[in-house]
């Protein structure tokens, strides 16, 4: 994953005055977050006093003791005399132009890169525009169904998940959390407070309407090609049924459910409907 400083795109997170640090620690006066984690996986750059110029990863963050873990050692230590800023960064999906491969052996080496017809599309090979790290729900789901639209790369997931279940022997295919993180979702997502957004860019060679996550229909768009994926699945498997978990959604109202999952799906779990507790806890169970 290539990951950019975020503060031309997003702005700065927080910003202050360092109260003491030590070689791979900071501690920040009182007007930073008392939220703990609120800085995770950010950057922390010194900007201002000793050590200025120096940027690093806040791996974790005390917000008692206003506290960041850094991912390695500082060259300097800053004192109480440096500024900082605290970012977020941003992930780097380099695009691909075929164009770019001009002798067409499926990657861009040095000599094409130096001298390349599309400048704005820097992929060195094609897949590195096809899969998007988006989350870290568990570790089989970081990556999303990017381009559904693409018949071959329907059938190259649909073939990669058959052999997966064929060398297990098992006879169905079950996908958790159906309409969002199980075969993937959406890798650019209208829902932007809890999904990632597009910046800059966003734009699928095989999706010909506009850039995806401006565009009104591309949310359907997008679900009839999940639906196509989970049809290539059915087809070319021996796979004897195909189901999935639902949430709490209600697969007669969810419009997701209903007009694209439900006529392919041969039966649903629904997890967080059933309880047999009294409380509901922040995952609905
Ligand atoms: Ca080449």
């Amino acid at each position: 994953m290539e990951y950019l400083d975020g503060e031309p795109y997003l702005g700065i997170v927080h910003q202050g005055s360092i109260k003491e640090a030590s070689s791979s620690t900071v501690i920040f006066l009182d007007d930073a977050s008392s939220t703990n984690n609120a800085y995770d996986n950010m950057l922390i750059k010194i900007v201002e006093g000793k050590g200025s110029g120096q940027v690093r990863i806040i791996t974790s963050y005390d917000g008692t003791n206003k506290e960041a873990i850094l991912d390695k050692e500082w060259d300097i230590i800053p004192d109480n005399s440096s500024k900082y800023k605290i970012v977020r960064r941003v992930v780097l999906i380099r695009g691909w132009d075929s164009r770019n491969d001009r002798n067409g052996d499926g990657w861009v080496d040095d000599n094409e890169f130096a001298n390349l017809v599309n400048p704005k599309a820097t992929a060195r090979f094609r897949h590195q525009s096809r899969l998007v790290y988006t989350n870290a729900w568990w570790s089989g789901a970081n990556w999303n169904v990017a381009n559904v639209w693409n018949p071959n790369y329907r059938r190259y997931v649909a073939e990669y998940i058959r052999d997966i279940y064929q060398s297990s022997k098992r006879k169905g295919f079950y996908i958790d959390d159906i309409t969002a993180n199980g075969l993937g979702s959406q890798w650019i997502n209208r829902h932007k407070a809890t999904k990632p957004a597009v910046i800059k860019g966003g734009y699928i060679k095989e999706y010909t309407k506009g850039r995806v996550d401006e565009d009104s229909p591309t949310n359907e768009d997008w679900y009839l090609g999940y639906a196509e994926l989970i049809r290539e699945i059915k087809r070319i498997s021996d796979l004897t049924w195909i189901g999935g978990n639902i949430a709490n959604s209600n697969p007669y109202t969810n419009k997701w459910l209903k007009d694209y999952l439900h006529p392919i799906m041969d039966w649903y779990t629904c997890e967080d409907t059933l309880h047999n507790g009294w409380a509901v806890n922040g995952w609905g169970d």
